[in-house]
């Protein structure tokens, strides 16, 4: 994906030191550089009205995860050789509740990406009010091309040192790229069996027989549209007729597929590493989920199995006009030269369904150019508030109903949407909602460090 510039923007007197030990003290690093720049860069304005965030040192120690955890993970392929990968943990905050955030299983995984993963998960669950701390984890492994039983095993060797680490009030794994029902459900069985316990709440993303909620596996591509509704129904607007580009062909993008099309929007691309299809009819989501839940193909097939579809090869999908764009495939993934081709196209909205894969260049072109714009902590942060719910329904022995989880998660994703909206009107940035999802996950944050003592 395209790398991103090392030169950040100068920051407030009161934070610029935070960052600069940042920087010196976990060297490359660029992902949680850029994502701690941003945070901070956010928050200026309310350490100038709430001097006692920095007496408290809040921010020296929020940019130091709360534990770190790195290790082997050895397994045999099916051709009997031996493979070692690199898993992570890390433990960003519990001043909320538990640990909470996915794992992420993809060849490009080192702790830089960890790293930023789980400082935006802090504020992201913050956000959600569910009373979940923020974690991320995961591996360099790559499953593309591993048969079931390769899966399989990689899965129990890495639970067989991550299950010391976690506990369902200690720290709750979930999905991310690479790691969806398939995973969750090796991974579940490896940890019953280590503990001889079954613990519903030590993971969520659990099939729905076996401890699973009703909607986590649609509630982050559902809930990045929900927010969309949102943004769009401040300025009287809607998604009916609205002409929709998504990213990626995973779970975020497929559910925000099926979402868009439900609100009477015509989803009309989708992508992979390999390239991206465009279908003007709208997406057909049947054929999209075979392809890539049930046979895990490539984006191409969707484009020779669909008449009218074409596949662009190595493309950049956002050349492709839309009235609203939905990145859900991974980080900086889109580019400021990608963002002024949405813009020139006469883009209105932009909703993070993955976790920051919009440039910080691109962020500036959408806000200065009057775009509708969402961060991921808040967009895309109806999958963990789902998990929740999950937890909820593990600790109190129930199973709500599909229609009353999906009520819930429309009625979070509107809080955080007023939540964040009215603080960026609060501290003077109308309209900003990266400004205002930063400064309500890290009032939240940072209120509860301080009554907590210095820990
Ligand atoms: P999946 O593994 O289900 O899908 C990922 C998709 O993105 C695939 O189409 C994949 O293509 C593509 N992709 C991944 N990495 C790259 C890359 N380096 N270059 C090009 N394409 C890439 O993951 P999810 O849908 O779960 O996650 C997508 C994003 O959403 C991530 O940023 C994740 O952190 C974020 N997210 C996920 C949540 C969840 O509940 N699952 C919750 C909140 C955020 P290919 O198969 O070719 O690699
Ligand atoms: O980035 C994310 O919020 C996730 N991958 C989901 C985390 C979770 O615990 O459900």
């Amino acid at each position: 994906m395209t790398e991103t510039t090392a030169d950040f923007h100068p920051l407030s007197d009161a934070v610029q030191p935070v960052f600069d030990t940042v920087r010196a003290r976990s060297p490359h690093e660029p992902e949680f550089h850029q994502a701690v720049h941003e945070v901070l860069h956010s928050i200026g304005s309310v350490l100038e009205k709430r001097p006692e965030y920095v007496d408290n040192g809040v921010l020296e120690r929020l940019v130091e995860p709360e534990r770190q955890v790195m290790f082997r993970v050895p397994w045999v392929d099916d051709s009997g050789k031996l493979q070692v990968n690199r898993g992570y943990r890390v433990q960003f905050s519990s001043v909320l509740g538990p640990y909470k955030g996915g794992l992420r299983f993809h060849p490009s995984v080192n702790l830089s990406i960890i790293k930023f993963l789980g400082f935006e998960q802090i504020f992201k669950n913050a956000l959600t009010g569910q009373g979940i701390g923020g974690g991320k984890g995961g591996s360099d492994f790559d499953p593309h091309g591993r048969s079931d039983a390769e899966v399989m095993r990689f899965c129990q060797s890495f639970m067989n040192e991550l299950w010391h680490h976690i506990g369902e009030h200690t720290d709750v794994p979930a999905g991310d790229i690479g790691v969806g029902g398939r995973e969750i459900g090796y991974l579940f069985g490896m940890y019953r069996k280590l503990t001889n316990q079954h613990v519903s709440g030590i993971l969520t993303g659990k099939g729905i027989g076996w401890g699973g909620a009703q909607v986590r596996t649609e509630a982050t591509g559902y809930g990045a549209v929900f927010f969309v509704q949102e943004m769009l129904a401040v300025h009287g607007e809607t998604l009916e007729g609205k002409r929709v580009a998504v990213s990626g062909s995973g779970n975020v993008a497929i559910y925000a597929i099926e979402k868009v099309t439900q609100l009477g929007g015509r989803a009309v691309t989708a992508s992979d590493s390999s390239g991206y299809v465009v279908d003007d009819a709208g997406i057909d989501l049947g054929l999209l989920r075979q392809i890539k839940e049930v046979e895990r193909g490539r984006i191409v097939e969707y484009a020779n199995r669909r008449p009218g579809a074409r596949f662009v090869e190595r493309g950049n999908v956002w050349e492709v006009p839309a009235d609203i764009a939905v990145p859900a495939a991974t980080q900086n993934e889109l580019s400021a030269e990608s963002a002024q081709a949405l813009i020139a196209n006469g883009v209105r909205a932009v909703a993070e369904g993955a976790n920051m894969p919009c440039v910080p260049e691109a962020v500036e072109a959408f806000q200065q150019a009057g775009v509708l714009f969402a961060p991921g902590k808040a967009a895309n942060a109806g999958g963990v508030a789902t998990s929740a719910l999950e937890m909820s329904q593990n600790s109190a022995r129930q199973r709500w109903s599909f229609a009353d989880s999906e009520n819930r998660l429309r009625e979070i994703m509107g809080d955080i949407h007023d939540a964040t909206f009215r603080a960026a009107e609060r501290y003077g940035t109308p309209g900003d909602y990266v400004a205002g999802a930063n400064i309500v996950g890290f009032e939240r944050v940072a209120d509860a460090m301080i009554a907590q003592g210095v820990i």
